[in-house]
């Protein structure tokens, strides 16, 4: 049992190193609409596996959280659940930095998800708290181009708002474990 257990900090051990995250410690918000892929990041970054496993549309689980060598991780999906928004508002604040995650092949939801991440920023919600907005499933065909999506959630203005310093936007693909080393770096830098 204790080697399984020292195999598996090893791993976890490599793996934050690779991240930039080794030693750190913080929270760390992950927010998007569901169906974005916070849990299958979530799970990955868990696991270190890219497994693709079905969308967590349990009505009941708008949250998940897991805590690894001092980082915290705490996973809210938005968009139509209002009501728990001042519990993920209250973390947000306490927060190192958001990481938010978009679905960049899901052309018909790009202004919801630019509708939060402008209530997030707009209204102040994070403050200074750095976010990276992590456009995902970037392996899919599909997936829009970084100009048209930057264009569809007005990026710009958003960037006006929080600073160019403070929120940054990397393409990614959890399933292939592909781009979000970048984005985990860039937000090490804050921790
Ligand atoms: N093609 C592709 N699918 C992904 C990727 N990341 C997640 N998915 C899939 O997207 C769906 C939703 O993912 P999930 O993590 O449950 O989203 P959540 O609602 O934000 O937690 C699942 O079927 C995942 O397998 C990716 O990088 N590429
Ligand atoms: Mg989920």
């Amino acid at each position: 049992m204790a080697s399984l257990y020292n195999l598996w900090k090893s791993l976890i051990n490599s793996l934050w190193r690779a991240l930039g995250l080794e030693g750190k410690e913080g929270v760390l918000v992950v927010l998007g609409l569901d169906n974005a892929g916070k849990t299958t990041l979530l799970h990955r970054l868990r696991t270190g596996d890219v497994r693709s496993f079905p969308p967590t549309d349990r009505p009941h689980h708008h949250t998940e959280s897991f805590e690894c060598q001092g980082l915290k991780f705490q996973a809210w999906d938005l968009g139509g659940h209002e009501a728990v928004r001042h519990l993920w508002e209250d973390y947000v604040c306490e927060s190192s930095a958001v990481l938010f995650v978009v679905d960049a092949s899901d052309s018909d939801r790009l202004e919801e998800a630019g509708f939060e991440l402008d209530a997030l920023i707009g209204e102040k919600v994070v403050q200074d708290v750095p976010v990276a907005v992590l456009l995902n499933k970037c392996d899919l065909e599909e997936a829009l181009s970084s100009a048209e999506i930057c264009q569809r959630i007005q990026f710009d203005e958003l960037q006006r708002m929080q600073g160019p310093d403070k929120l940054a936007i990397f393409r990614i693909s959890v399933l292939r474990g592909e781009g979000y080393q970048a984005a985990f770096r860039w937000v090490a830098n804050f921790l």
